[in-house]
C-alpha cells in the first residue's frame, strides 16, 4: 500500500477516538489533513479545535471548523498529529513541517495523544530523519556550536521563517539512543525554543494506517 494510502487510513481511523463536544487538539501535516477532512463531518457534534499551525487553521476554517484559542479551552481530552519517525516506544520525531513548538504546547496540553503515520515513519532508532530545532534567530550559531560539541551537524533551514518568527536549525547525524536524555538536555540551552524530540511526552497511540501500533 502506498505511504499516501496508509496516509488516509490513518487520518480516518483517529477519527474513533473523538468524542462528542470534544475539543481537539490538531496537529499539522499532510496525515492530519486527512484527519481534518474527517473531521469536518463531525463538526456539529465538537465544540472546535486548537490548531497547531497556521496551516491547519486556514485548513479548519476552510471546512467551517471552529478554531479556539488554548488559553480559552483549558485542557483538552485528544490532540491527533503526524510526526516524522516513530519508534517502538512511541517516542518521535516532529517539525519537519516548522511547526514543532506549537505541536508540543498542544500535546502538552492534552490527556491523549494519537499520532498518525504511514509505516515508512516507524524506525528502531531515532535520528536517521534530521532533528528540527526552533530557535531565537540570534542564538543560530551559538546552538550550532553547541550541537557539534554533541557530536550533530547543525543545518540551518534558510529561508524559513517558523508562525513564531524563529528559525529552524536541522541536526544530521545522530543516533539517538537516549532521546529522553538529549531532550532535557537541549532544553537547557538559551536560545532553544523547543526540540523535535517528543520523547519526555511521548505518543499514548500510534496508528500506522488503521492499525494501532
Ligand atoms: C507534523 O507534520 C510534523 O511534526 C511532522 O513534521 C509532519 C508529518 O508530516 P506528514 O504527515 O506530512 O508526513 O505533524
Amino acid at each position: 500500500m502506498s505511504n499516501a494510502n496508509e496516509k488516509r487510513q490513518a487520518g480516518e481511523a483517529a477519527i474513533r477516538y473523538v468524542e462528542d463536544g470534544a475539543i481537539v487538539g490538531v496537529g499539522t501535516g499532510s496525515t492530519v489533513a486527512y484527519f481534518i477532512d474527517a473531521l469536518a463531518d463531525l463538526k456539529d457534534r465538537i465544540q472546535g479545535a486548537v490548531s497547531s499551525s497556521e496551516q491547519s487553521t486556514a485548513h479548519l476554517k476552510r471546512l467551517g471548523i471552529p478554531v479556539l484559542d488554548l488559553n480559552a479551552t483549558g485542557p483538552l481530552s485528544l490532540y491527533v498529529d503526524g510526526a516524522d519517525e516513530c519508534d517502538t516506544h512511541k517516542r518521535l520525531i516532529k517539525g519537519g513541517g516548522a511547526a514543532l513548538t506549537r505541536e508540543k504546547i498542544v500535546a502538552e496540553a492534552s490527556e491523549k495523544f494519537i499520532c498518525i503515520i504511514d509505516s515508512s515513519k516507524q524506525v528502531d532508532l531515532l535520528g536517521k530523519f534530521p532533528l528540527p530545532i526552533e530557535v531565537i534567530p540570534m542564538a543560530r550559531s551559538l546552538i550550532g556550536r553547541e550541537i557539534v560539541k554533541r557530536g550533530g551537524q547543525p543545518v540551518w533551514r534558510d529561508g524559513v521563517v517558523t508562525d513564531n518568527g524563529n528559525w529552524i536549525i536541522d541536526v544530521h547525524g545522530w543516533q539517538i539512543v537516549d532521546p529522553v536524555a538529549l531532550e532535557n538536555d537541549l532544553n537547557q540551552l538559551p536560545g532553544i525554543v523547543a526540540v523535535g524530540l517528543f520523547a519526555r511526552r511521548p505518543a499514548d497511540v500510534v496508528l500506522v494506517g488503521d492499525r494501532v501500533m
